[in-house]
């Protein structure tokens, strides 16, 4: 079974803001807004619900940058992230009980206290270049294999 994802990263150059996971799957992590899909909701919707939810902003222009493949070497879990981006917002940036939002200078992202993948597309995501992605993980959601395509329209 695939579950479907999305995550929003929002980018005011030169900063993006990210999300320090507080509880569940990630935990521990800083990550973009996002979450699952809902019955009878669009992609976009639930990307424009989690940022809300999780961060107290108002999206409304996003850009879908990126599809990402997950899936684990022993596991049938597979994951399918669709990644979106946008500069702008409405509201005040507030804490959740799922994340803790921070700014971080584009040159200073925390890559070492992020999922290992991100550190293959977010460089791509901040140069405005589209991608595909598969990932598998190791016991530790540490990278086994990768293929990542940078693609014109997606
Ligand atoms: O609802 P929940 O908090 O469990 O959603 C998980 C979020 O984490 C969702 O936005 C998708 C995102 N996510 C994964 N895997 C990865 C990954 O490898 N890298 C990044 N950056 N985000 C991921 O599910």
């Amino acid at each position: 079974m695939k579950t479907l994802m999305t995550l929003l990263i929002v980018h005011q150059h030169p900063k993006i803001l990210l999300g320090m996971k507080k509880r569940g799957f990630g935990q521990g992590r800083w990550n973009g807004f996002g979450g699952k899909v809902e019955k009878n909701e669009n992609l976009e919707d639930t990307a424009k619900r989690e940022v809300f939810e999780e961060a107290g902003i108002r999206v409304e222009n996003i850009e879908k940058m990126g599809i990402l493949n997950f899936s684990w070497y022993n596991k049938q879990e597979l994951i399918e992230v669709h990644v979106f981006k946008t500069n702008q917002f409405n509201g005040t940036i507030k804490e959740s009980e799922e994340m803790e939002p921070k700014w971080f200078d584009i040159d200073q992202i925390p890559f070492t206290a992020m999922w290992s993948d991100d550190i293959h597309w977010i460089p791509l995501l901040l140069d405005n270049k589209k991608f595909n992605g598969i990932f598998v993980f190791d016991d530790n959601d540490q990278i086994l294999k990768h293929k990542i395509k940078i693609i014109k329209q997606i």
